[in-house]
């Protein structure tokens, strides 16, 4: 006849088998229940212990009680190792496979105004000018009085105007800085100012309310319309690279005398005619002339001795034409497939 203890060597075989051969948490916990559990077989016998003679009992209860211990410390140490193997297995499939082929990155790209106000920047930089940036929101004196637009000039109204709860304005153009440099810099010198400029008008496809342009100015002893012109011609040949046709006309503006304008054969429809340079074949693109001693002298300078020249350049229309945009409204409607393409 079998024994208790043979009985008991038995169990706890069994019960050590079923703990070594759990693999995962899971297996795991199902084998402490089978065993430990309120139904599980070690509760079990510990039950029928009240049925024993009393004789018996406490040998029994004993050995009841070893058993559970050793299967409860084994349960535990298998639990760690099964921990340790999971955590093992996890991190063998999450290891990065450097093989597979990366999530492409898109990159940001440049505004095409950007792109050209960079390029005209280097070109004039290279040539001896100075880079200046002059206020967006500006006084009537610089705007219009300094540059010799007094309050009823008529050449108030070609430029319509977003005023300012404080009296200033949201700057017509970029003439302005005419005056402010003259102030700002000691004679001689040559300068640009590229900005953005704001005008209360009716759009269409050559005209924004928020354009941008580049001033050119110098002020020297002596200066002439060949040099504005040459400075002017290097801006268009830098910027096209390539010889472009222009035509020089009169122009008039009040801050300068002689004033001309000078236009450029549409690039969008080669001449042909288009909206964008309303069917005439040219863009308006840079008024230039001397500075007016006015403004010379609003600028705090003798115009006995001092003389400049300045241009204008319509900043916006010359991206235009440099990309053949067809619409002005395009470069500032914020939408990313324009410029995805530069
Ligand atoms: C002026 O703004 C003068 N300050 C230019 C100047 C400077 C003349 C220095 C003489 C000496 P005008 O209003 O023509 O001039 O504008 C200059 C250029 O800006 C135009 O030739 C045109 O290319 C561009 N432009 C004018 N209005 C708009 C508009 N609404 N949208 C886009 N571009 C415009």
């Amino acid at each position: 006849m079998k024994g208790i203890g043979y009985e008991m060597d038995e169990l706890t075989r069994e019960a050590l088998a079923d703990v070594a051969a759990a693999g995962t948490a899971a297996d795991l916990k199902e084998v402490e229940v089978r065993w430990l559990g309120k139904k599980g077989r070690v509760t079990a016998l510990l039950k029928e212990l009240s049925a024993l003679p009393p004789e018996d009992r406490k040998a029994r209860g004993q050995q009841l009680n070893a058993l559970k211990r050793e299967v409860e410390a084994a349960v535990e140490a298998r639990g760690r190792e099964v921990e340790r193997l999971e955590a093992e297995a996890a991190a063998a499939r999450e290891r990065p496979d450097v093989t597979l082929p990366g999530t492409p990155v898109r990159a940001g790209r440049l505004h095409p105004l950007t792109i050209v106000t960079e390029e005209i920047v280097d070109l004039f930089e290279r040539m001896g000018f100075h880079v200046l940036d002059y206020p967006e929101a500006e006084s009537e004196f610089f705007n219009f009085d300094g540059l010799n637009i007094p309050g009823d000039h008529p050449a108030r109204d070609m430029q319509d105007t977003f005023y300012l709860a404080d009296g200033n304005l949201m700057r017509t153009h970029t003439s302005p800085g005419q005056v402010r440099s003259m102030r700002d810099l000691d004679p001689p010198y040559r300068a640009i100012f590229p900005g953005r400029v704001y005008r209360c008008e009716a759009t269409d496809a050559s005209h924004e309310h928020t354009f941008y342009q580049v001033e050119g100015i110098m002020i020297d002893r002596h200066v002439s319309v060949a040099h504005m012109l040459h400075s002017m011609m290097s801006l268009l040949e830098g910027v096209f690279r390539r010889k472009v046709e222009v035509r020089l006309r009169p122009g008039y503006f009040p801050f300068v005398e002689p004033g001309f304008e000078l236009d450029l054969r549409c690039t969008v429809c080669e001449g042909a005619g288009c909206p964008v340079c309303k069917r005439s074949g040219w863009v308006e693109l840079l008024p230039c002339g001397l500075v007016h001693p006015n403004v010379i002298r609003a600028g705090g300078l003798d115009p006995g001795e001092w003389e400049g020249w300045a241009f204008g350049l319509g900043l916006s229309r010359l991206v235009m034409m440099r990309y053949r945009i067809d619409d002005i409204r395009w470069l500032l409607s914020g939408d990313l497939r324009l410029v995805r393409q530069f």
